[in-house]
């Protein structure tokens, strides 16, 4: 499906047009490429079929430029547009909070085209002086360009993991062995490269890598080793080794570099050296082709890619202890989701119908409450209207759709939706979407006051924490976790890349101290549903097993679980 690409360079010209201050083509730009980006069809059916303008939204102009891009993947008025804006500026737009007016604002009244300029003016003091700027939004711009340092070079798991499917795809054909390698293969919350095993002709192996689309330069090409970089700044890296090696490659490729060093302690107590070639005694390999042997010579079981971070993990296997790891295919239902009567671009159906397909028994559509006006939330009245809607689906699809809610926690820790309208909802989701700056023990007050109303099924991502946008907010997680025990409230693992909230470490604290975690997409659109594999492999990475996660029951059992009849 072309949808994402065309999407994505739609969004960027409505951002480019924005910044030089056009007033009304952005908002037809952006219309259109929500509109794609939520489509079921594949935008490619249209183009051959030259039905393009028959999409809402989609008129002469945009009908040739999405052909374009369709055509060519690129779209050279986008280049054209770029190259009529200061690299810098682009950059600026990368900062979290600033929007395509502020950098325009400060661009014309500060002449701030750069990062470096930007963090000055900020040190300065120079930016509250702005009109509708203050001391608050400094330092706020400050925060954000620390937090772009932190993740600099670092990718979110929807950038990458398709892209490497796609790799993987066209080295299949010439590979007699291939795999994921590197922190990919461990699911790690973000991504540095890519890190790609296979066994096979090197040039023919080499030269279906580099031909790959997208490329934009060939960093690195060699018999055993080619690394690759992309047009959205991905690196990518092919190893070619020897079949008898594989094994040992694949092992020490997947890291981390931790466990490694671990491992490798290991195998030199018993007398033997472990390297990427193969487990070795004096001269002779003892194992290589295949990853198991090199564990079971170590005197232990095979260790999951997710569970290797040094995080007691070699122990356990040795002492036979490790999990059962949760898998996709445990996964019931995705109990987080927004329909478009808040802020999710599809209606109840065509989720429902996306869900129904993927193979799920059920969902839960929990949109916005009234206090988030941003994402349309709903009151009283409104979630009654929805019901209907919901009810209707639900008969006519053999998924159950459950009402749901994400319930805003107000200021002073109470529940954005009266008592009565909460318990008509099959689940509610409660969450903190406002006052993030609260000292800790207010912050940690505020949930546990929300818990204790009894009428929480489940605390939405539970830190607040956006990657590279926002830090999690003051709170005490330990009580947060332990209130949640307390009043049965089901921790979320948030599957949206952006989120991956509660993280692996704090997800594994809460299974530690008896918590329920449900995992949620937090869907805005249908694509979204397809996030779920985000969401467990964190849980794999907590080293939860089934048992621990709410939505790998059953209906009967959740419905249960839930105390709906
Ligand atoms: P990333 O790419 O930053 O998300 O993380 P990784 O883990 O994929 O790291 P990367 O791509 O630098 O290297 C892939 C794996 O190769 C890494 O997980 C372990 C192994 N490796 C790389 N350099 C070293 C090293 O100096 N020592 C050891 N023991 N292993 C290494
Ligand atoms: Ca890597
Ligand atoms: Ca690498
Ligand atoms: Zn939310």
């Amino acid at each position: 499906m072309l949808n994402k690409k065309v999407a994505e360079l739609l969004y960027d010209v409505a951002e480019l047009l924005e910044l030089q201050g056009d007033r009304f083509r952005p908002r037809a730009y952006q219309r259109a490429a929500r509109t794609i980006e939520s489509m079921k069809q594949d935008i490619s059916r249209y183009h051959q079929e030259g039905s393009l303008r028959e999409i809402e939204g989609i008129g002469e102009a945009l009908e040739d430029k999405i052909s374009e891009i369709i055509e060519t993947g690129s779209l050279t008025y986008l280049d054209d547009l770029k190259e009529e804006i200061p690299e810098g500026l682009l950059d600026v737009l990368k900062v979290p909070g600033i929007g395509p007016k502020k950098a325009k604002q400060m661009y014309d009244e500060l002449e701030i085209s750069s990062l470096e300029e930007l963090k000055s003016a900020a040190e300065e003091g120079k930016i509250r002086g702005l009109d509708g700027f203050g001391a608050k939004t400094e330092e706020k711009i400050l925060n954000g360009i620390k937090m772009l340092d932190k993740v600099s070079g670092r990718h979110l798991m929807n950038e990458i993991v398709p892209l490497a499917d796609e790799l993987i795809g066209s080295l299949e054909p010439v590979a007699e062995r291939l795999e994921k390698a590197g922190s990919l293969r461990r699911w790690r919350e973000t991504i540095g490269d890519i890190d790609i095993l296979a066994v096979g002709d090197p040039e023919d192996l080499m030269e279906a890598f580099v031909s790959h689309e997208g490329i934009k330069e060939v960093l690195l090409r060699g018999d055993t080793k080619t690394s690759i970089l992309f047009e959205n700044g991905i690196q990518a890296d092919l190893r070619v080794v020897e079949k008898g090696s594989f094994g040992a490659a694949l092992q020490y490729f997947t890291g981390s570099k931790e466990h490694n060093v671990k491992l490798r302690q290991i195998a030199i107590d018993k007398g033997y050296k472990l390297n990427e070639y193969g487990l070795f005694e004096g001269e002779d390999i003892i194992a290589g082709e295949e990853e198991e042997d090199i564990y079971h010579n170590l005197g232990m079981g095979w260790i999951p890619p997710e569970l290797r971070e040094d995080r007691g993990e070699i122990q356990a296997a040795v002492d036979d202890g490790l999990p059962d790891l949760v898998s996709l295919d445990d996964i019931k239902g995705d109990l987080q989701m927004h329909s478009h009567w808040s802020d999710g671009q599809n209606t109840i159906m065509e989720m429902a119908e996306e869900a129904q397909e993927m193979g799920y028994e059920y969902i839960a559509i929990t949109d916005h409450t009234q206090s988030l006006s941003v994402a349309g939330g709903l009151n009283e009245d409104k979630v009654v209207s929805r019901q209907e809607e919901i009810d209707r689906v639900d008969s006519e699809l053999d998924i159950t759709v459950l009402s749901g809610m994400e319930v805003d926690i107000l200021k002073d820790g109470s529940l954005d939706l009266n008592t009565e309208t909460l318990e008509s909802l099959d689940v509610v989701l409660a969450a903190v979407h406002s006052n993030f700056s609260l000292s800790s023990d207010v912050q940690t007050d505020r949930i546990i006051d929300a818990f204790s109303t009894g009428l929480v099924d489940i605390f939405a991502h539970p830190t607040g924490k956006k990657i590279g946008e926002r830090e999690p907010y003051d709170v005490n997680l330990t009580e947060v976790i332990e209130a949640a025990v307390e009043y049965d409230v089901a921790l979320e693992i948030n599957a949206f890349p952006q989120r991956l909230d509660l993280d692996s470490l704090d997800a594994r604290e809460a299974m530690r101290k008896g918590a329920m975690i449900s995992l949620g997409t937090d869907a805005h659109g249908l694509q979204h549903l397809h996030f779920m594999k985000y969401g467990v492999g964190v849980a794999r990475r907590a080293w939860l097993e089934r048992k621990d996660v709410l939505n790998t029951k059953g209906i009967h059992e959740l419905k249960k679980y839930l105390g709906m009849n």
